[in-house]
């Protein structure tokens, strides 16, 4: 079965599933040990990884290549944030076959403009393109798809951008007349409340996806009783969980004067070697090498 199939069975037998972010191959080995449904290969972690804001500085060409070396390393099915789709419909074009061919099941693709601004900062200036327009980017995405398992979903910024509910209500029907399978709702409330409201007021025929960074009380429990949202991305903890540790491990270091008092809060060099499939390589050292 195709990971995109089995992205689409999970969910259908589950009713929710859980994709977490990766920036890197290690990272996605991680997810996928600790148990995750899929993997999101996050435009803000990656954009973080360069150390670079979340606007659109990254290449497509860079997050492709990261994108085929987590997949070269994972089973796991990968959901792409594509960000506005690199320009207009005919960019949308080519990146699905891009995506797709490099590994992704699924590409979420949001109605901002590009170069587009990050969406959970203070104050960020969010323009969003006519709904016309975004309508044609997702018809493009549809009807390049070759495998009808890859899942195209709409990402509405309308809460992002403060433009309220009414806005994006219309905007994600307007996205799944024109053919999106779900309708990823993005806020940056600090409470659900944004979230549940347009949850119970959503009538549309496709289910829904969200990111709850801002809001954190919206765990998987209150979304089940939601009802319409089948898949939680979870959007920037794998690199903020790095930056914490490093963080707190290069200060410690320094503040030491030598690496005695770190050892016990991280992983043993054994345990890199295990992700590191070692034991593989010395399966082959002694098969192959004369
Ligand atoms: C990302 O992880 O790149 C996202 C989620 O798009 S957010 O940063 O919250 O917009
Ligand atoms: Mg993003």
């Amino acid at each position: 079965m195709s990971p995109a199939k089995r992205l689409r069975t999970r969910m259908a037998e589950t009713g929710l599933v859980h994709i977490m972010a990766a920036h890197s191959p290690l990272s996605a080995i991680l997810a996928e040990q600790a148990g995750f449904d899929g993997l999101w290969a996050s435009g803000f972690e990656l954009s973080a990884l360069y150390g670079l804001a979340d606007m659109s500085l990254i290449s497509m060409t860079q997050h492709l290549d990261m994108l085929r070396a987590i997949a070269g390393r994972t089973t796991l099915p990968i959901v792409a944030d594509i960000d506005t789709g690199y320009g207009n419909a005919i960019n949308v074009i080519h990146a699905i076959d891009e995506y797709a061919r490099a590994g992704a099941s699924a590409v979420v693709i949001e109605d901002k403009s590009f170069p587009k601004v990050t969406s959970l900062v203070a104050g960020g200036r969010q323009e969003l393109v006519r709904v016309e327009e975004f309508q044609g980017k997702i018809e493009a995405a549809i009807a390049t798809r070759q495998d009808p398992d890859f899942i195209v979903i709409a990402r509405t910024e309308a809460l992002i951008a403060g433009l309220g509910e009414a806005e994006a209500l219309h905007r994600a029907q307007a996205y799944a007349e024109a053919g999106a399978d779900m309708i990823l709702i993005h806020s940056k409330r600090k409470d659900p409340s944004e979230i549940v409201s347009f949850s119970r007021a959503w009538t549309g025929s496709v289910p829904l996806v969200i990111v709850p960074n801002a809001y954190p009380d919206l765990d998987a429990a209150r979304v089940k009783e939601l009802g319409n949202i089948r898949m939680m991305i979870y959007g920037n903890y794998g690199i903020r969980a790095c930056a914490t540790a490093m963080q707190e491990v290069f200060r410690q270091i320094l503040a030491d004067g030598g690496v005695q008092n770190v050892h016990k809060d991280i992983l043993p060099v054994e345990e890199i070697f295990r992700l590191q499939k070692m034991h593989e390589v010395k399966e082959a050292e002694v098969r192959f090498l004369r």
